[in-house]
């Protein structure tokens, strides 16, 4: 049986609501209505959190108010929609934000992984621009397609991955967008080349990603930058050769990069933490001529001041989403490198709390330690 009675029903169930700006996030009841035909209802199991949740709950970049949070994490699938092919009840998946369809002409192109039919739902809608999710019959508009902090979700079919169910749930969850975009990026984006040099700007999820990524794809010397000191062991587990703390030196970070590489900057540099006069100093750490910067950190900003000398001389500046990574074609490959323990994703996990602790969890990421906060649902 493809349905189960479950899939006719409205669930009430718990979930994550920000209802404006800076508010405090509210643990509520609220409905998720079964998947329509293309839909998968999914049981969440697992969640994480994200810098950019932070942003959407102060309203960055877009006011979009109430909204159930969470981008990152992992479910079950409760019920699916009639014309849903290639998933069943029961199946492990990663609700993602970026979807393949594997035929339009971005998908086709070789050269992204913004696909034209199914595309980011920035509107925080479902594809048909209505939402499943409601409370005392108020829509509620979701994060992304995601919605990842409630204990039910339904998203479109397109925009979910299977997922091994030996790979630990923390683990499915963190690769559903912050690690994976840093790994994403040093393989996809820029490409690494083996003996090549590279400098990773922040050293959170995404940066210790795009370490790892670095690392695998065979660069010889790769310099991690954070101003939290505790990043520099962190980082080295995954793979940085040098560390640089901004606050322990005068002289600008490039400066400082260029000291590490004989004055002449790295082939790559990655933009992890969404800082724009950061993203200059990204920029002018790569070799003039030649060099490559990908840029993924979300400030929430909407504009930003590029230098124009370093750029005019021949470096290129990428932005990326999921780091490039195509949900069909190379996110499984990601998740095969988690089941063969390629990856070092325990180093991330540093903080587990309960979905009603969420705004617990808002704290916890001040903390020195704290890279990646696990939510169990
Ligand atoms: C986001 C960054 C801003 C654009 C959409 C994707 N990545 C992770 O949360
Ligand atoms: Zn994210």
């Amino acid at each position: 049986m493809r349905n189960s009675k479950a899939s006719s029903q409205v669930i009430t169930c718990k979930a994550i609501v920000c209802w404006g700006k800076g508010e405090p996030l509210k643990v509520e009841e609220i409905q998720v209505e079964p998947p329509k035909s293309y839909e998968i209802r999914l049981k969440m199991l697992c969640a994480s959190i994200c810098h950019t949740d932070i942003l959407s709950a102060k309203g960055l970049p877009t006011p979009i108010f109430p909204r159930v949070l969470g981008h990152e994490g992992v479910g079950v699938v409760e019920s699916i929609g009639e014309q849903v092919n290639g998933l069943k009840q029961g199946d492990t998946v990663i609700p993602t934000f970026v979807s393949e369809c594997q035929t339009c002409e971005n998908c086709t192109s070789g050269q992204t992984n913004l696909c034209l039919k199914y595309p980011v739902l920035w509107d925080s809608r479902q594809l048909d621009g209505n939402s499943r999710m409601s409370i005392k019959g108020q829509s509620l508009f979701h994060r992304f397609a995601c919605a990842t902090w409630s204990e039910y979700v339904v998203i479109n079919a397109n925009y979910a991955v299977k997922v091994d169910p030996c790979i630990p749930l923390s683990h499915a969850s963190i690769l559903s967008c912050g690690y994976s975009t840093g790994f994403g990026a040093a393989w996809k984006e820029a490409k690494v080349k083996e003996g090549s040099s590279v400098a990773v700007f922040g050293l959170g999820s995404v940066g210790l990603g795009a370490v790892e990524g670095a690392r695998i794809q065979g660069a010889s010397k790769i310099i991690g930058i954070d101003k939290n000191p505790r990043k520099k062991e962190k980082g080295q587990v995954l793979g940085i050769t040098d560390f640089i703390n901004p606050c322990d030196s005068d002289k600008s970070i490039s400066e400082l990069v260029r000291e590490l590489t004989d004055g002449k900057g790295v082939d790559y540099s990655f933009e992890c933490t969404g800082v724009i006069p950061l993203l200059n100093e990204a920029i002018e750490s790569t070799k003039a001529g030649k060099g490559t910067t990908i840029m993924m950190g979300s400030g929430g900003n909407s504009s930003m001041q590029i230098n124009f000398l370093p750029m005019i001389c021949g470096r290129t500046l990428k932005g990326s989403i999921f780091g490039g990574l195509k949900t069909k074609s190379d996110l499984p490959i990601l998740l095969e490198k988690c089941s063969n323990k390629e990856i070092r994703l325990d180093e991330l996990l540093t903080h587990e709390v309960e979905l009603e602790d969420i705004n617990k969890a808002f704290e916890l990421l001040k903390e020195a330690d704290c890279v990646k906060v696990v939510v169990k649902i």
